[in-house]
């Protein structure tokens, strides 16, 4: 039995951050950063059925060409990727009349539309781009025990020995290879960097002096088996760490909205995630 404290419900039975009962949550979700974003997704739904919130955490579920879809904003970063994922993932495998683990386990399968910045010159503004793998320069997955495959196996010990300097262990995660082949065939793929933060931690300097000034030069410059650094964000590794931990599928769609590389951003940035929304919705 999970205690009152671990596993914290609200006085109608929902979840305590999400403020969701488990017939709220469709099996497929989509998780944007922006919780105005939510809208701009399910305006694309034939029927929309749940509209709840709390906080940034906002879903609407409903029906799209039949198919049943949750759109939920996380917010920024992967410490709000901790409760969305540990609480979607509760929504679904335990029983909350008995507080237990289900003896049947669901998958689910979640799908980020996010915006990014690109570290590649020939990855323009305006490019819909999927991760294949994410590297977490956050501290999330200190907290978690996670198998590793050997390719992630292989990309952390390459980015420790890439970024000898970084203070902490980067955690490395994957894509489900079924969504890859599903949403994104026809889209560039590539490592994607988690930060924990938006200006030093993605190599910004305002009017910080930043430990590492070179960090975009540096992660442009990483190579392994052909692979590299695509592109920055702040939420991917721990969207697929957490995934991979818990048995759910996960693919990560960035829409391009700035060049770290040509120091440039987008005039119009509705437009590309509004494009990402719609590439998603047409092969979900
Ligand atoms: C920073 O502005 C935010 O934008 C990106 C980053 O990952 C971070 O969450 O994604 P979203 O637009 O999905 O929030």
């Amino acid at each position: 039995m999970i205690a009152d404290s671990e596993l914290i419900l609200n006085a109608d039975g929902s979840i305590y951050h999400l403020n969701l009962l488990p017939e709220d949550l469709a099996s497929t979700i989509i998780f944007v950063g922006d919780p105005d974003r939510v809208a701009e997704v399910s305006k694309y739904f034939d029927h929309i059925e749940v509209k709840k919130g709390k906080r940034e955490f906002i879903t609407h579920t409903g029906q799209l060409g039949g198919k049943r879809i949750s759109v939920i904003s996380t917010g920024i970063g992967t410490d709000n990727i901790d409760i969305v994922f540990n609480e979607i993932d509760a929504l679904v495998n335990v029983d909350f009349a008995t507080r237990s683990l289900k003896s049947q386990l669901t998958s689910l399968d979640i799908i980020r539309i996010g915006t990014s910045g690109s570290i590649q010159g020939d990855i323009k503004m305006g490019t819909i781009l999927a991760s294949e793998y994410a590297i977490g320069f956050d501290a999330l997955m200190q907290y978690y025990v996670k198998h590793y495959s050997e390719d992630e196996q292989d990309i952390q010990s390459a980015i420790m020995q890439h970024f000898p300097d970084i203070r902490l262990t980067p955690y490395v995660g994957s894509a489900s290879k079924r969504l890859l082949h599903k949403i994104a065939q026809d889209l560039p793929k590539g490592i994607t960097m988690t930060a924990p933060g938006f200006y030093a931690p993605q190599g910004r300097s305002v009017r910080s002096i930043n430990v590492f000034p070179d960090l975009i030069q540096k992660a442009n410059s990483f190579r392994i088996k052909g692979r590299f650094m695509t592109n920055l964000e702040m939420e991917t590794a721990g969207i697929y760490a957490l995934a991979n931990m818990f048995g759910h599928h996960a693919l990560s769609i960035n829409a391009i909205l700035a060049s770290r590389v040509n120091d440039s951003f987008s005039a119009k940035p509705q437009e590309i995630i509004d494009e990402a929304i719609r590439y998603v919705l047409d092969r979900v």
